[in-house]
């Protein structure tokens, strides 16, 4: 880390509550306001992939808003994740809602700008089509990578009413690219309806293990955490996490609901596991506020996306 370089933390103006004021993520500056950002938060208002319940391009906004009350100390890993870098908030991408590929390229190629010069992207979605072309630019600049992917669906399915491009294929796409480094994907908490077999022997030819939700009533944590990091191995790691991995109870507000998912506690007891992987990008996706209920969906996603940039702050510290 440049010692000389003042870091901007949170907006800190005891005249102005947090509920107040204009939202950023976790009253961040924005990039105009710093010399140069460590890591970018920024805005996917896209559902154009969605193949169930729309409404994720409004994901954005509301994990902002549920994002004010993120504090500065991360009590577990005992670290201050905006003082070991600079984040900011990048505001959302321009994109619209009629031209799917379009908006991947507009995602892609400002994704692309941000890494280029030094910044990390944690992207806030959005439906999980914009994976993609977060992973496309993160492994422009990295290699392939290995991915931790928090859902409850596979995302790895091929063709869906004749388009190649949706939410459910990202990581199939990215897989054909050469965008992952298939002997070190791990998929965690899948239990969603699935056709046949044959589904399973795709996503393994993906480059993925999984592990199941209802493993989680059985293992412990650790355990779990253990095993996601002997699978990514040594290299770059991408985390993708569809807020859906968590039960509906935990986040209602989201495009393909499925149950027996597992809890806020469970998904940040992994994720505090994997302190010390060099994560270089992540996404927190599927968020649809207008089937959410007193924010149980922002601010899982908020905390969630806090809990990330937290573990990205450690690893540019080691
Ligand atoms: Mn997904």
């Amino acid at each position: 880390m440049n010692e000389e370089r003042e870091i901007i933390g949170q907006r800190d103006d005891p005249a102005v509550p947090r509920y107040a004021g204009i939202a950023t993520f976790a009253l961040l500056p924005r990039p105009d306001e710093v010399e140069h950002a460590d890591l970018a938060v920024l805005g996917m208002p896209l559902d154009s992939g969605t193949s169930f319940r729309p409404g994720a391009r409004f994901g954005p906004a509301h994990i902002r808003e549920h994002s004010r009350q993120l504090h500065p100390y991360h009590q577990v890993h005992e670290t201050y994740p905006f003082r070991d870098q600079q984040v900011v908030d990048a505001g959302d991408v321009a994109v619209g809602p009629y031209d799917l590929a379009q908006a991947v390229e507009r995602i892609h190629a400002e994704a692309s700008r941000l890494v280029r010069q030094g910044t990390k992207v944690l992207a806030l979605g959005g439906d999980h089509t914009v994976a993609l072309p977060l992973l496309r630019a993160a492994a422009a600049a990295h290699g392939p990578l290995a991915v931790i992917h928090f859902d409850a669906h596979l995302d790895t399915w091929d063709v869906l009413h004749g388009a190649s491009l949706w939410h459910g294929s990202p990581f199939r796409r990215a897989a054909e690219e050469g965008l992952l480094d298939l002997e070190h994907c791990q998929h965690v908490g899948i239990r969603s309806g699935v056709y046949g077999p044959d589904e399973f022997d795709d996503d393994r030819r993906a480059g993925f293990e999984l592990i199941r939700s209802d493993e989680f009533q059985r293992r412990p944590m650790e355990e779990i955490a253990e095993q996601v990091r002997r699978r990514v191995g040594s290299g770059p790691v991408y985390v993708s996490i569809d807020i859906d991995v968590l039960d509906p109870s935990h986040a209602p507000g989201t495009g393909t609901p499925e149950v027996a998912g597992i809890t806020t506690r469970e998904l940040f007891a992994v994720l505090r596991g994997l302190a010390g992987l060099p994560i270089v990008g992540g996404d927190v996706v599927e968020v649809a506020p207008a089937y959410d209920h007193a924010g149980i969906t922002g601010l899982a996603a908020a905390h969630t996306a806090w809990e990330l940039l937290t573990l990205m702050g450690l690893s540019a510290r080691t």
